[in-house]
């Protein structure tokens, strides 16, 4: 895993050089961002079971998935979503408080669509509700740090697509 800090320092050292000034800007914005990422992982962290059960009700509920012969119906099925979500909720803040998408390839992304694919989950509607905890967590968190996850969210989107 790396983070905004290892990846800048990873390819000035690449190429035997001093940071320059764009690899400095990188490192000034991350900074200059430190206390929203901590601020909005705290947030995120103490309202995650209320984040997903309210991205669910947005996206999810009353959809065919839920229904007899959807992906969700069944009480196993329907808890493995909702442990899903909040892994997408989970890893989509620990990028956010490492500045790097590296964590979701390396943990949550690696086989996940040929796991979905052959166990039949739907990745149109999985898409769906993480964009629904993207707007969730935007309005808890505001909307600096909202955008900041909604990187995370939608990089978890379109390695699923
Ligand atoms: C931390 C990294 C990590 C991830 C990401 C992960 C995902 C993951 N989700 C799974 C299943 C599943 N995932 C879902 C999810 C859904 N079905 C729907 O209709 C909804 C749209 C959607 C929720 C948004 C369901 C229903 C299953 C069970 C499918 C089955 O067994 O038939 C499975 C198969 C094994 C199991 O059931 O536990 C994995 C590996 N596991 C991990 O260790």
């Amino acid at each position: 895993m790396q983070d905004a800090i290892t990846s800048v320092i990873n390819s000035s050292d690449v190429q035997g050089k001093y940071l320059d000034g764009a690899a400095m800007d990188k490192l000034k914005s991350y900074f200059a961002t430190g206390e929203l990422r901590v601020r909005a992982a705290s947030v995120i962290s103490a309202n995650a079971a209320a984040i997903v059960k309210e991205a669910v009700a947005k996206s999810l509920l009353y959809s065919d998935v839920t229904r007899p012969g959807g992906n969700m119906y069944t009480t196993r099925r329907y808890a493995a979503c909702i442990r899903d979500l909040d892994y997408y909720l989970r890893y989509s803040t620990y990028a956010m408080l490492a500045g790097d998408t590296s964590i979701l390839d390396e943990r949550v992304l690696n086989g996940l669509k040929e796991t979905y694919n052959s166990l039949g989950v739907p990745v149109g509607s999985t898409v769906q509700a993480i964009q629904a905890m993207k707007e969730v967590t935007a309005g808890l968190v505001g909307a600096d740090a909202g955008k900041e996850m909604g990187v995370y969210f939608d990089y978890i989107c379109s390695g699923l697509s």
